[in-house]
């Protein structure tokens, strides 16, 4: 399904002499209200969403919540300790300690990919992708509503931060010694004949063609 922003970024997969351009994408300032599902830059596979947690281990009242995230770095804090903020360069030839959001969230993220990528730089996208996966920590992370979960191969995730806070230490120790996973395997199993999907108040209506049955209609519960 197409999603708005997602075009193009295919194209990455040829960057760096086949490896692969690493993308960085912040997850985005909506919050509670928004959903970085709906995003096309988060959601794309090509990318790495990153979001942001605060200095007490809570997730930004900003932050949105999908299934995308990878992992999350420090940004502000919430408005108590307004001083938590990110120190970097500003406009102008200033600096600031206010910098702020998924925005100082994915820059930080980008940094620590850069260091593994200055430890290996055999590393693919995918090897990125693993990495950050692997090495992400979920430490004393907590929020409210999102709860962490384990999944199939027993790694802990959470809808707001991903896989935990990336750890740049264990992530370049990894990569120095690190087995390039194989390429991506693509294959289709049908394509989805009517861009229109019908939708209820419950229910989403998409027709899939596929080699095995023909304009099968699948009902899926909207989320
Ligand atoms: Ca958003
Ligand atoms: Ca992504």
């Amino acid at each position: 399904m197409q999603t708005l922003g997602s075009g193009g970024l295919a194209a990455s997969a040829q960057g760096r002499g086949g490896k692969g351009s690493i993308y960085v994408w912040a997850s985005g300032d909506g919050g509670s209200y928004d959903d970085c599902n709906c995003d096309g830059y988060a959601s794309s596979m090509w990318t790495i969403s990153i979001n942001s947690a605060i200095n007490d281990g809570r997730t930004a009242l900003y932050d949105e919540s999908c299934s995308s995230t990878l992992a999350s770095t420090f940004s502000n804090g919430r408005k108590r300790n307004p001083e938590a903020g990110v120190a970097t360069t500003d406009l102008y030839g200033n600096c600031t300690l206010r910098h702020s959001g998924t925005s100082a969230a994915a820059p930080e993220a980008a940094g620590v990919f850069a260091l593994a990528l200055e430890a290996n730089l055999g590393l693919t996208w995918r090897d990125m992708q693993h990495l950050t996966v692997l090495t992400s920590k979920r430490n004393q992370l907590h929020d409210e509503v999102h709860q962490w979960r384990r999944n199939g191969v027993g790694l802990e995730f959470n809808h707001l931060f991903g896989y935990g806070v990336l750890d740049a230490g264990a992530m370049v120790k990894m990569a120095r010694d690190w087995k390039t996973v194989p390429e991506r395997f693509h294959c289709v199993g049908g394509s989805v004949q009517d861009p229109e999907s019908k939708c209820t108040e419950r229910f989403v209506l998409i027709q899939i063609l596929s080699g095995i049955w023909s304009q099968k209609q699948h009902w899926k519960e909207a989320v």
